[in-house]
């Protein structure tokens, strides 16, 4: 028990160390441009990617840095991507919002809101015919579970028995306006039910209960039960974007979130099963350590050729 939660901490770490390094690099420079962090929601990516397998075609959203992470795409392509860097994932000309490394099963940050959800259910289709036995996971927030897209996508997921996990990350807020505002009745897992499909609210601040969940909901979905709707509850630790004010917060918010946030109770528990502080802290200063060196690896990368940015364009 004790050696998954630690591996479920390093793999959070990694995700939190890098992000607070993005948002020190945008504040000093060398980053530019529109940035969505996932601080605080780094338990649904870990938790989820751990079952993926290698075949699995995974869809994210702009706060998708922790999903390529926790699929397993190389920390120094991301950064320099980030940077516009030649040698980012996309060559330096996609940025925060855009990543993607389908070498990884990784297909794609998306700053369409909703805009995995169709795409999700293509690639699963695709699935059925090319032999691959794929599976495909689709992310999104709270908000997104309002766009006409991903209601369709549902549908047409559960008509047609697709094996897509729909996985809804909601921090209860979209942008800067409370999901409470935008919606009578609050569980958005229930709205599975309206097509066919099963779906569950869970807690989206622990590993374990995620990877419980999309592990059944993908094994139902390899047998031919269709998709799944999994509901994960979580916050985000920090802004919308970065320079978010964040002036819609309540009095004591920010205390509520930080107490079970997925890292702190990480750690709380690995203290009450007897792990030592010091072997917990080791797991940050490594993770640290790691991502230090990406970032550092990566500024010191040559910018994409501004003589190819006509190159990959469809037009
Ligand atoms: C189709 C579309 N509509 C509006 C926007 C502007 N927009 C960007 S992020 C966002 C909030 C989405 O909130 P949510 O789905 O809860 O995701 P979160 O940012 O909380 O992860 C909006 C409305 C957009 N990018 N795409
Ligand atoms: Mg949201």
């Amino acid at each position: 028990m004790s050696e998954r939660r630690l591996a479920d901490l390093q793999a959070m770490w990694r995700i939190r160390a890098f992000e607070e390094k993005v948002r020190d690099l945008r504040a000093e420079g060398p980053i530019v441009g529109s940035v969505h962090l996932c601080i605080g929601q780094e338990a649904i990516a870990v938790g989820a990617c751990d079952v993926l397998e290698p075949e699995d075609a995974l869809f994210a959203t702009y706060r998708g840095h922790g999903w390529a992470i926790a699929r397993g795409v190389p920390l120094e392509p991301l950064f320099a991507e980030l940077m516009g860097r030649a040698n980012g994932v996309n060559g330096g000309r996609g940025g925060s919002a855009y990543f993607t490394a389908a070498e990884y099963g990784f297909h794609g940050e998306n700053s369409i809101v909703g805009g995995g959800a169709p795409i999700a259910c293509g690639a699963a289709l695709a699935g059925r015919f090319d032999g691959s036995g794929r599976s495909a996971v689709t992310v999104f927030g709270d908000g997104a579970m309002n766009q006409g897209a991903v209601h369709e996508a549902m549908n047409f997921a559960s008509a047609f028995d697709l094996p897509v996990v729909f996985i809804c990350e909601n921090n209860r807020y979209s942008e800067l306006t409370p999901i409470a505002d935008m919606v009578r009745g609050s569980r958005l897992a229930d709205r599975a039910a309206a097509y066919g499909m099963p779906g569950h609210r869970i807690d989206g601040n622990d590993a374990e209960s995620v990877r419980f969940h999309v592990r059944d909901a993908l094994e139902i979905a390899r047998e031919g039960g269709g998709p799944t709707l999994l509901e994960c509850m979580t916050e985000r630790l920090v802004g919308h974007y970065i320079g978010d004010a964040e002036n819609y917060r309540r009095p004591g918010e920010m205390d509520r979130i930080r107490r079970r946030e997925p890292i702190a109770r990480l750690r709380q528990a690995l203290l009450a099963d007897g792990v030592p502080a010091g072997e917990i802290d080791a797991v940050e200063a490594g993770a640290r350590a790691e991502i230090e060196a990406a970032a550092a690896a990566a500024l010191t990368a040559p910018f994409a050729d501004p003589a190819t940015a006509r190159e990959h364009l469809y037009a």
